[in-house]
């Protein structure tokens, strides 16, 4: 334990979350994630030790000497060693999935009463973000075929740096982020968040965080959903109380008040939804 101590003592911020992005306190969760990594990591290199440990102890000590022929005694079993090499996996793969379910538990909980609902919509290829309490919005420009812009990866579209949506939270509050999609599956992944999840056509997905250091992180498509997939870039900005009051303030005055909601999706042809062929088709046969 001493000796670890005195190796982690050494280590930067860097090695000691395991070269994860976020710093340290980032969410109410990032530092959650961060110790199930680096804990999962040192049990991992532990198994790793030993197991090379006595790969190259039995290459060594068993290892054919000068003038031996023929095979060297041949064993059936050993009792013991099939039960070690049975237990001791089947402890470490209920344990990984025990503390990764009870992280998982935690995260997903939701708020009973977030302090702001934050409605987002993926589209091909760009946000919509709709602040559900303050009933105000900001739509993304949507990437499209053009002269290369500043950001492109791909020289024939045309988004540039300063059309990336921008999502503004203020700093320690409940948020509760509902995830929608207009057309495909997108992913919404704030990457110092240490956390993402789908977006589906039909069916909305929620993510519950807590920002807890002021500051901008970048956020990206984390599904691939088509062209401009890799222009489907966001920010996050949290800002403290009042910086995200006069945000949402200048918003509703710039005339971005109402919700972008469900009416804007491309789909269609989701459940319950009759397309408008098929309603001619039944008119004529009849
Ligand atoms: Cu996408």
């Amino acid at each position: 334990m001493v000796s670890m101590g005195l190796l982690l003592a050494g280590c930067s911020q860097q090695q000691l979350q395991g070269f994860l992005p976020a710093e340290p306190g980032t969410t109410n969760n990032t530092d959650k994630v961060t110790g199930l990594w680096v804990t999962s990591w040192i049990v991992l290199l532990a198994v790793g030790v030993i197991t090379w440990g006595l790969t190259i102890w039995a290459v060594v000590v068993f290892r054919r000497r000068r003038g031996q022929t023929g095979l060297p005694v041949q064993l059936r079993y050993n009792m013991p060693i099939e039960i070690f090499y049975t237990v001791v996996p089947l402890i470490l793969v209920l344990g990984f999935f025990a503390f990764t379910a009870k992280d998982q538990a935690d995260i997903e909980q939701p708020y009973s009463a977030p302090d702001e609902v934050i409605s987002v919509y993926g589209k091909q290829w760009a946000w919509d973000f709709n602040y559900v309490n303050q009933n105000v919005y900001t739509a993304g420009v949507q990437d499209q075929p053009g002269e290369p812009g500043a950001v492109d990866t791909d020289a024939n579209s045309a988004l540039v740096e300063s059309q990336i949506p921008t999502l503004v939270l203020p700093v320690d509050k409940k948020i509760t982020i509902e995830l929608h999609s207009r057309d495909v599956i997108h992913s919404f992944w704030v990457i110092d968040f240490l956390y993402k999840k789908d977006m589906i056509p039909g069916k909305t997905n929620y993510m519950y965080v807590t920002p807890e250091r002021i500051g901008t992180f970048a956020g990206k498509c984390a599904e691939l959903c088509g062209e401009y997939h890799s222009d489907m870039l966001f920010n996050v900005k949290v800002v403290s109380q009042a910086d995200y009051e006069a945000y949402t303030k200048d918003l509703a005055d710039k005339g971005f008040t109402g919700q972008l909601g469900d009416d804007y999706n491309r789909n269609t042809n989701l459940p319950g939804t009759v397309s408008p062929l098929a309603e001619t088709e039944s008119e004529t046969s009849k």
